[in-house]
């Protein structure tokens, strides 16, 4: 949790995706180019399993995936409740890199939970990370002691990655606490104004 959000950190190889998941989550145009650092924005997880009464406020931390951005890592992992670990279905390389990945955030584990992506799956015909492959490496990690839940998607169908989204959510039997506007925001007039669920989008 940080500032009463949940915080999600994307991690994985460059180029599997992570920033054009997140856009597409968050309804944004996704422009092109490299993740420089780390990519940071607040939106807010809707209510679709009626376990929640409200949006969750959450915030997404999208870490460029080059390899000489890796050493941010542990200062990233503070505070995350969950990781996305993007590997790409169409480079194996990817799955090793998700590995080396794993293993910077082993001395953190269990303040964490990770949900493995498996992205791009429209291009089956140049599929070279096979189901039974992914399962062989996530029976590997589990005798490691990583607890992984793992899913695939694409950009154009992303169910699968709201859905473990919104399931991890309710798993975390968060009491979000009510936030209190008059300190997140000064003009905040708690007589004059009735909260609605949109202040949650709220930027701050
Ligand atoms: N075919 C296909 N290409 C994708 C998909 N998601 C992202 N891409 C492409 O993969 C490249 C890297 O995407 P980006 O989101 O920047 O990856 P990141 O480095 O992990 O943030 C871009 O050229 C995207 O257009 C997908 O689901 N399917
Ligand atoms: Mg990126």
């Amino acid at each position: 949790m940080i500032f009463g959000k949940l915080k999600i950190l994307l991690l994985g190889s460059a180029q599997c995706g992570k920033t054009s998941i997140v856009d597409v989550y968050n309804q944004k145009m996704t422009y092109e180019s490299p993740t420089v650092g780390i990519s940071v924005t607040s939106g807010s997880v809707l209510d679709n399993s009626g376990q929640r009464r409200k949006p969750t406020p959450v915030r997404f931390y999208d870490m460029g995936g080059a390899r000489h951005w890796w050493c941010w890592i542990p200062e990233y992992i503070k505070d995350t409740d969950i990781v996305f670990l993007f590997y790409d279905i169409t480079r194996p390389e990817t799955l090793d890199e998700a590995e080396e990945i794993l293993n910077i955030l082993k001395p953190y584990q269990n303040s964490f939970q990770v949900i493995v992506v498996g992205n791009k799956t429209d291009l089956q015909d140049q599929r070279k990370v096979e189901i039974f492959d992914i399962n062989k490496w996530i029976g590997r990690k589990r005798r490691d002691g990583w607890m992984l839940r793992h899913i695939e998607c694409n950009r154009r169908n992303i169910t699968s990655f709201k859905k473990i989204l919104d399931r991890a959510i309710n798993g975390l039997e968060m009491s979000l606490e009510e936030l209190d506007f008059t300190k997140a925001n000064p003009f905040f007039d708690k007589a004059k104004d009735k909260a609605g669920w949109m202040d949650y989008l709220m930027p701050f």
